[in-house]
């Protein structure tokens, strides 16, 4: 197993959304544009089934361009609404209110015709450190909400009053992702949607250069000044760390030196805009 976690932490979650769900009207379901499906997790997602849900790609600036328009094509094929956005920048983001206005019109329409006024409650849900709080702060041109550069930030649940017309509920990383599964375990890890004390680095870092060998390996070569198509698992981090000077006393090359360096490279999008989810698999 690759991160160590706990089943009942599932339950919780299960609890947190049914509790919440009695307030939202619309969900606002970010997943990570870099391994969409992989930040996905239908079994909670069951649990809202019947209330409109739109998905945000977000950290589509660190995203395969290319992949990020396959993969709306995906959502649309499967009936999702899905767009593509960056909470850091705001791009896209108008569009969520287009999108939710049309969705919810029916209700709009209902309190209008009783002389109220619908106010549009938002749930924001997504994995830890996909950029929850992000996306509301930029959507309020405010910092109420807290965010940092790792996963577990917000810790409890807080609405945030947008205008006279829409509320967002900002949660914690409730919704868990599936980290039984070891290859979308190992893409969370790579993104940094897991707590960096829960699993092994050096291992994430082996894995997740096996998962992107295929389709960018000139990224890798170009970055690291190497030719990693003729290499293997246990080559890479060494390779690595002696092209960036991560040597130990001893001599040795120091191994998780080079896979923090790895991981952090990849994170920020320094070899390249990468994707790890492909259409068809996790
Ligand atoms: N490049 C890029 N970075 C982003 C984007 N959205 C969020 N981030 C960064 O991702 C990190 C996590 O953002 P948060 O908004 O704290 O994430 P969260 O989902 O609220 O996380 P938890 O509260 O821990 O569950 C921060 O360092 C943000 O600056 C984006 O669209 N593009
Ligand atoms: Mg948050």
């Amino acid at each position: 197993m690759i991160v160590q976690w706990y089943p009942g932490h599932m339950q919780k979650a299960k609890r947190e959304i049914l509790e919440i769900n009695k307030y939202v009207d619309l969900y606002l379901i970010l997943l990570d544009a870099r391994a969409p499906l992989s930040s996905r997790n239908e079994d909670l997602e069951v649990l809202i089934k019947g209330k409109p849900m739109i998905y945000l790609l977000n950290k589509s600036d660190l995203a395969d361009e290319k992949k990020n328009n396959q993969f709306l094509k995906y959502f649309e094929s499967i009936n999702h609404k899905a767009i593509c956005i960056d909470s850091l920048r705001g791009t896209n983001i108008k569009n969520i209110f287009k999108i939710a206005e049309n969705l919810l019109k029916d209700k709009i329409e209902e309190a209008r015709q009783k002389g109220r006024r619908k106010i549009i409650r938002f749930g924001v849900l997504g994995i830890p450190n996909v950029g929850k709080s992000t996306l509301i702060n930029k959507i309020t041109n405010s910092s109420k909400a807290k965010t940092g550069d790792k996963p577990g930030v917000t810790r409890s649940k807080q609405w945030i009053k947008i205008n006279d017309y829409f509320e967002m509920l900002d949660t914690p990383g409730i919704l868990l992702p599936k980290l039984e599964d070891d290859m979308v375990a190992v893409k969370l890890c790579a993104i940094g949607s897991i707590k960096d004390e829960l699993y092994d680095r050096e291992l994430v870092a082996k894995k997740t250069i096996d998962i992107i060998k295929k389709d960018y390996c000139d990224l890798l070569n170009k970055k690291y000044s190497l030719d990693f198509s003729n290499m293997s698992g246990d080559d890479y981090l060494v390779e690595i760390g002696r092209k960036r000077g991560c040597v130990l006393k001893e001599g040795r090359i120091d191994t998780l030196k080079a896979a923090s360096l790895f991981l952090e490279d990849l994170r920020k999008a320094k070899i390249g805009r990468i994707t790890l989810d492909e259409i068809g698999s996790r």
